[in-house]
């Protein structure tokens, strides 16, 4: 009798729960594409790309040297002690002559993803645009004269991704009172208003009006920042981008430690996955190896496979993945990064409605290693059941009348599964035998009564 009853607590709670419940809200709302994106991709290229995480015959990590265990290869300046002069002329050697901002949306585009973001400007200070605020920058490499932000947008728009753009506003190891690393000792005067003033806020300006960007990725991680980025600077900058523009999202790395209530959406911390539903729209930004930027020595690659599982997983809770490429020196994609998205670009094929737009659902436990969305197509409730690993038995339950579904098929092949009720656990869907499939995640599409 008992057991009568939690069964049909649990089909009531079914009932009561957000499955498809849920309609989007108006297409008016500017952060709508990023609730529906899901998938978007990051680049971190910049003059540490010319270095790819060795200098001066050391690579990193270099555990010799006090600050060198971390291996970002995008913080080479500060991990390997390079010498400021030094690390600036790299300008002159940055001469990417493989760069096609074409070849790179198009991976992008094939594997799924529908927003793209670029370090404009990452913690060395230097612009990857032609800044008139500052002489560090693209004009000063033999790429003079070419506009590479220019050339991404336009191929961006040309094939239908959002775009954004990465700005360190807080680290700016370039400019005197800009922002170092905690373990450096103090500049003399450290009057970080003036770099604030100077160089931050102009060329945040410069930004949004050159190139009029859907989103900007601002980068603080702890409480480090709390005291120069405070709520007065935070603030003022989130009024400049509002007064520039309507559509310009904000994330919350703006200020990590105290992001406020005006930002846009939350940045989870690198490669950070949150258990539960959150408030805000957010992302995840993640890496498919350690480093973002291109490292020589970095061989750490995920599967797609893997990947996959953390867009899926992101997407069941209402989040997206934002995953990190960090190109060559001369411009060119590596090679296990293209055929990581090319992969995942061959799953997104047959399984991009299961990801894209669709809500969490939240009140319904489903099996270990499976997880689920749902979107609410012409009035009926759809639930996508995606199945993250192999079952022993070959059978999903899921706590729902079989007489709530219409059908349930595969989502890849169309294939109709078999459905029994199951006495304790409500529904059993039956998979077709192991042998026909060969994908990561296997996905189940089940049609509920309208
Ligand atoms: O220090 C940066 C790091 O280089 C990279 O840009 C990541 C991306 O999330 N953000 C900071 C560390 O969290």
């Amino acid at each position: 009798m008992k057991k009568f009853f939690s069964v049909l607590l649990l089909f009531f709670s079914l009932q009561q729960s957000s499955v498809g419940q849920q309609v989007p809200e108006s297409v008016d709302d500017k952060v709508q594409w990023f609730k529906e994106a899901r998938f978007g991709m990051f680049v971190h290229w910049g003059l540490y790309s010319v270095l790819g995480g060795t200098y001066n015959g050391r690579t990193m990590p270099d555990t010799t040297l006090p600050n060198g265990k971390s291996w970002y290869a995008e913080w080479i300046q500060q991990r390997l002690e390079v010498p400021d002069a030094v690390y600036q002329a790299l300008a002159k050697q940055f001469n990417p002559i493989r760069f096609n901002a074409e070849d790179w949306i198009r991976e992008a585009k094939n594997a799924g993803m529908k927003y793209f973001v670029i370090t404009a400007k990452h913690h060395d200070g230097f612009a990857l645009w032609d800044s008139k605020v500052s002489d560090y920058d693209i004009a000063a490499t033999p790429l003079k004269g070419r506009d590479i932000l220019g050339e991404l947008v336009d191929a961006c728009k040309k094939y239908g991704l959002k775009y954004g753009f990465y700005y360190s506003h807080w680290q700016d190891w370039e400019h005197p009172q800009g922002a170092i690393p905690y373990w450096k000792p103090a500049r003399e005067s450290r009057d970080f208003e003036k770099y604030w003033k100077e160089k931050s806020l102009p060329q945040v300006q410069e930004l949004i009006e050159r190139y009029d960007p859907d989103l900007l990725w601002f980068d603080t991680w702890d409480e480090e920042a709390k005291d120069l980025i405070n709520p007065a600077r935070r603030d003022e900058l989130i009024s400049l981008v509002r007064k520039l523009s309507k559509k310009c999202l904000i994330n919350g790395r703006i200020a990590m430690h105290n992001p406020g209530e005006e930002i846009d959406f939350l940045e989870m911390m690198d490669n950070s996955y949150p258990k539960e539903l959150l408030e805000k729209p957010w992302q995840t930004p993640a890496t498919m190896n350690h480093t973002w930027a291109w490292h020589r020595g970095d061989f750490n690659w995920k599967s797609a496979g893997q990947m996959l599982r953390y867009l899926v997983s992101n997407a069941s809770k209402g989040g997206n993945y934002l995953l990190n490429v960090g190109p060559k020196p001369d411009g060119a994609l590596p090679l296990p990064a293209v055929r990581r998205l090319r992969e995942m670009g061959a799953w997104m094929l047959t399984h991009s409605e299961a990801v894209y737009a669709t809500q969490p659902v939240d009140g319904l436990e489903a099996d270990k290693g499976v997880v689920l969305t749902q979107k609410n197509v012409n009035n009926q409730r759809i639930l996508y059941v995606h199945v993250m690993e192999e079952r022993a038995d070959n059978t999903v339950k899921l706590p729902i009348a079989a007489d709530k579904v219409q059908r349930c098929q595969l989502l890849e092949t169309g294939e109709e599964l078999g459905l029994t009720e199951d006495g304790t656990a409500g529904l059993m869907i039956q998979l077709p035998a192991k042998a026909s499939f060969d994908s990561a995640i296997r996905v189940l599409k089940v049609e509920m009564k309208k």
